[in-house]
């Protein structure tokens, strides 16, 4: 694939920095001819394979995972009145079966609780046959009509988790929403990004939702970009759909269900957090190269430092590392370039000079250099890459607190959202919200607020002096 060596823009132009470092560092193709939709590079689809696995490994502990089918018959899906409102403008139909006109159209998800909830009505007959915790990876389609924006907003999802649950009571679908959050702070926490918890506005909640909960992440422009949310869907569906079991007594009742998804968003946080000006910067757990090994070769030295360089990869390799071997013909330099362009996040060199003191010299892809002893190599660089993780945790938290800001009026708040969050007295009315909104060009995207860098307080609204809460005010992508 092409390489370009110009310098990527500045990561403070944000928005440049990331259409840009797309294509360097091989993660999306933008050049399909359809609005909306991407191609994956292999680098790219590789860094998805590992996300995707992580939460995988984290859903697989007490969900099992399914696959339903990509139409939903119209029928189906024109049963639940507000989720019909929320999404109809935004299905792609299917029509036509060849030259035939369908009986039926077909839509095609935008989310699968109408192709799910049907089939949940048949397996659900008794109280032991729930909780019933489903998940499928899939792609979904959504005639999004904001900006489409590759990762962020897309019309062909290619990468939508969705997980639905049956539970016996509102109370254990509520204790699963819980569950859910805690899932998807650990996945978060392994990709190194610092996230918010928040309860969105009713109005802002999903279609055919008791209550939304939210996880978002603050961009370099601070912008808040949702990387998943979790619905607490009470009997909405069940009633609509008759999902009902018999209980212990024998008496018919109504399920309590909840839902919950993360898309490829998930790796729009991953590159827009970390990146830097140099390119790409992964976390090792989700680099699809962890480790680069790069021989040094000067003159006649040239065998002996490749023998050791393909020594170590193989070591490396047997440890379990995802390791490669840069043996091209090329200046050192233009790989090291390479390489931090695609967040490779260890580069361990080998020249004849360690060759004769037997040892490596790792730098890490933010520039910290180590070096480490040929024998016990495996736990350097265990050691070197743990370390890197946890440094890219602290500087994401830090970057995140320093785009928070607890204001007092709303001259504040309109500064503050220019370059982060507000976190601002509300009283929870949407009368409130709007004038909010209308005053700062930003919005309240949520209440009861859970983050460790966020203290939460009671104050007077900032618009009406009545009883309120921290809620944050935010732009969002
Ligand atoms: N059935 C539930 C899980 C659902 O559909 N929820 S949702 O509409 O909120 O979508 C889940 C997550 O997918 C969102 O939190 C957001 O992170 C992501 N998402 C939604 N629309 C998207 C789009 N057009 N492109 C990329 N990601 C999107
Ligand atoms: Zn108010």
């Amino acid at each position: 694939m092409e390489e370009d060596t110009g310098a990527l823009p500045r990561k403070e132009s944000f928005s440049e920095w990331y259409n840009e470092i797309l294509w360097r560092a091989e993660i999306m193709d933008v050049r399909y001819p359809v609005k909306g939709l991407y191609v994956w590079y292999p680098h790219g689809f590789g860094i998805r394979k590992r996300a995707y696995g992580i939460l995988r490994d984290l859903m697989d502990r007490d969900h099992a995972e399914t696959m339903f089918p990509l139409l939903i018959p119209k029928t189906e899906f024109m049963k639940e009145a507000e989720h019909i409102k929320g999404f109809e403008d935004e299905v792609y139909w299917v029509t036509h079966g060849g030259r035939n006109e369908l009986d039926v159209p077909l839509a095609l998800r935008p989310t699968s609780e109408t192709a799910i909830y049907p089939m949940y009505a048949l397996w659900i007959r008794s109280h032991t046959d729930l909780p019933l915790k489903l998940y499928q990876v899939v792609n979904t389609f959504r005639y999004e009509t904001k900006h489409t924006r590759p990762l962020i907003r897309l019309r062909e999802i290619t990468s939508f988790k969705e997980a639905h649950t049956v539970h016996a009571s509102w109370e254990e679908a509520a204790a699963q929403v819980e569950v859910a959050l805690g899932l998807y702070k650990e996945f978060y926490d392994t990709l190194r990004v610092p996230v918010i918890l928040s309860r969105r506005p009713d109005w802002d909640k999903f279609p055919g939702a008791d209550y939304t909960i939210a996880v978002d992440t603050i961009m370099p422009d601070g912008k808040t970009l949702q990387i998943g949310t979790v619905h607490m869907l009470g009997d909405h569906f069940s009633r609509t759909y008759a999902i009902t079991y018999e209980d212990a007594n024998g008496e018919q009742q109504y399920g309590y269900q909840t839902c919950y998804g993360i898309s490829e968003r998930s790796i729009a946080a991953v590159v827009s957090v970390h990146g830097d000006d140099k390119g790409l910067v992964l976390p090792p757990a989700v680099a699809p190269i962890e480790i680069v090994v790069v021989p040094i070769i000067v003159g006649k030295r040239r065998d002996e430092v490749l023998a050791s360089a393909t020594a170590l990869e193989s070591e490396l390799r047997d440890a379990g590392f995802a390791v490669k071997l840069d043996a091209r013909d090329m200046r050192p330099g233009a790989k090291y370039y390479h390489w931090e362009m695609r967040g490779v996040p260890l580069r361990v060199e080998v020249g004849p000079r360690d060759v004769d003191a037997n040892t490596v010299v790792a730098v890490t892809r933010t520039g910290k250099k180590t070096t480490l002893d040929r024998r016990g190599v495996v736990e350097g660089i265990t050691s070197v890459l743990s370390t890197f993780g946890e440094d890219l945790s602290q500087a994401a938290r830090q970057a995140m607190a320093a785009r928070i800001t607890a204001v007092a009026t709303l001259e504040e708040t309109a500064e503050a959202v220019k370059s982060g969050v507000a976190v601002v007295h509300w009283c929870g009315s949407q009368e409130c919200a709007e004038k909010i909104e209308a005053a700062v060009d930003a919005s309240i995207i949520g209440s009861d607020i859970r983050s460790d860098l966020i203290a939460v307080s009671d104050g007077p609204c900032v618009v009406c002096g009545g009883e309120g809460r921290s809620a944050l005010v935010a732009r969002t992508y």
